[in-house]
């Protein structure tokens, strides 16, 4: 459907995804478009991985690195993966494929915050970005570009690669065309200004992608729907820690810390955080706003409800019924729904001045509120940080959630010292588990400690963490922090080598 292709330029340029990927060399750095399977090219990542196979099959090394906006899809991250074409790959992902890579050391991975990604690549950080492969739902005949489902760091790789693949796919809504809000005023130090974002409703840039014709190298039309996440309905542990988190909320509110229609919600990927979403849905709160990074099936529900009037976000990230119905009835949501580029939407200046409610899923804490979000048993990555740590560190609330235990009762979540931590004691200030939350606002480490077994952990692990914590006040050599050292990573090294902690 060459009618998405309004630019006579561009569109002398269209071809078959083949010769598109062929165009690719081994070596450089892809930025491909795609944030949580929402936006991500279709067609070229597999022919690319293709071709990567035919040139191993005559025993040529063929690797490139892959950038993203965070997660993609089978047909991009998987693909790849399985051709053993990615060199280095950032910066956040979840395909079991390319997990597996990163773990056996096939991979290179780097696990930077979300927000931080488009300024290390204006910066050089990264080395030379050369080529861009975006998907997007149309082009203007100046040759504008009609941002997909998601933004991610699309508008970082349009500006900076040498050479840009674009995938025209027809699939998406044409209703698309005005949600987004693209901000081209970020500028480096020492030129930055304040970034004029006040209220999660604001838009501030333009409804479009900027893009240089001449730097486009192909035009490859696709009609293919975005990946879908599947949402299991809430079940008992989730519908407790979204209770504990209302509760919560209500007494905040009570105590005139919180305005009545709270602040600005984030909520992370997964099964709780929807939980959380359905709970708000069933909740007290209206007028309700969310300032995020993904937008759930959770939040699609509040819109619909009335009780969420707007939401920020750089993606969808959808199960494929709430797609449908959103697609069915998109033009209705263009005055709550706004995508933004990644590094606006997790921008720490932006998450302070709104004071953001952050609630986020973890591996693991411990009982000084240290957490770990990305590492199973310290040295195997799962997804990476996301845009957790933006948004922990700059938020007015920030609460970590997990069930008290994993693997069916072999693995305590929480553990006397964490791991790995992506986040410090400093940046935790609510921990929730099914069993209930732990405020660890104004506590210094020991009444942390105190707060969180007994908020937190599991009846199973009580008393073992209750006796490793009591070990610890009389034997450890500072009473600030009080830890055995010897014994801090021995459930983790006994789950290693036992199958259970
Ligand atoms: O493993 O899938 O093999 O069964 O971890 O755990 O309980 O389903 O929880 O889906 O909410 O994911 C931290 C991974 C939690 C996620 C994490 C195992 C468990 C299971 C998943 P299986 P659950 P969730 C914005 C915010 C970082 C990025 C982020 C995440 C699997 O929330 O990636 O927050 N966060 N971004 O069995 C060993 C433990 C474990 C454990 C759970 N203690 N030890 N394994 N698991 N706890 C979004 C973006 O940034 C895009």
């Amino acid at each position: 459907e060459s009618s998405r292709i309004h630019c006579p330029r561009l569109r002398s340029k269209i071809m078959s995804a083949e010769a598109a990927a062929a165009l690719i060399p081994s070596g450089v750095n892809v930025g491909m478009s795609g944030f949580t399977g929402a936006g991500y090219p279709k067609v070229v990542p597999s022919a690319l991985a293709k071709r990567i196979m035919d040139a191993n099959i005559y025993g040529k090394k063929f690797k490139i690195g892959v950038w993203t906006g965070a997660s993609t899809a089978p047909d991009l991250d998987g693909a790849l993966a399985m051709v053993d074409g990615v060199e280095m790959r950032l910066p956040y992902q979840s395909d079991p494929t390319c997990r597996k890579r990163i773990n056996a050391g096939e991979m290179e991975y780097i696990d930077i915050h979300l927000s931080h990604v488009a300024q290390f690549v204006w910066s050089g950080f990264l080395g030379k970005l050369d080529i861009a492969v975006v998907e997007v739902a149309g082009i203007l005949e100046d040759g504008r570009l009609i941002p997909s489902s998601s933004v991610g760091n699309n508008k970082t790789w349009l500006d900076q690669a040498d050479k840009v693949i674009l995938e025209v796919n027809s699939w998406q809504n044409p209703e698309l065309e005005g949600m987004h809000d693209i901000y081209y005023g970020t500028q480096l130090p020492p030129n930055r200004k304040p970034i004029p974002l006040l209220r999660t409703q604001d838009r501030i840039g333009e409804a479009y992608l900027r893009c240089d014709p001449a730097k486009v190298i192909a035009v490859v039309e696709t009609h293919s729907p975005d990946r879908n996440s599947a949402f299991s309905a809430p079940d008992e542990n989730s519908r407790k820690i979204a209770g504990h988190i209302l509760e919560f909320l209500e007494h905040e509110v009570k105590k005139g810390r919180l305005p009545a229609n709270l602040l600005p919600l984030q909520s992370g990927v997964g099964n709780i955080a929807n939980a959380v979403m359905a709970g708000l849905n069933q909740g007290p709160f209206e007028n309700l706003t969310a300032y995020t990074e993904v937008l759930q099936d959770g939040m699609l529900e509040m819109i619909k409800s009335g009780k969420l009037t707007c939401a920020s976000a750089t993606a969808f990230s959808l199960s494929s019924g709430a797609l449908a119905e959103l697609n069915a009835d998109l033009g209705r949501y263009k005055n709550n729904i706004i995508l933004r580029p990644q590094e606006i939407s997790n921008h720490p200046e932006i998450i302070r001045r709104l004071g953001v409610i952050a609630m986020n899923g973890m591996i693991e804490a411990d009982i000084y509120g240290n957490v770990n979000s990305t590492h199973v048993m310290g040295t195997k990555i799962m997804n990476g940080i996301g845009g957790s740590g933006d948004f922990a560190r700059n938020a007015f609330l920030s609460i970590f959630m997990t069930p008290s235990q994993a693997r069916g009762g072999e693995i305590s979540c929480i553990v006397p010292m964490a791991s790995h931590v992506d986040h410090t004691e400093h940046d935790v200030q609510i921990l929730v588990t099914e069993q209930g939350l732990a405020d660890l606002r104004g506590l210094s480490p020991k009444q942390r400690a105190r707060a969180v077994i007994d908020n937190c952990a599991h009846p199973h692990f009580k008393p073992a963490l209750n006796d490793y914590y009591k070990r610890a006040l009389d034997h450890s050599p500072g009473k600030q922090t009080p830890h055995l050292l010897e014994e801090a990573l021995s459930w983790h090294l006994r789950y290693l080598r036992q199958g259970a902690m």
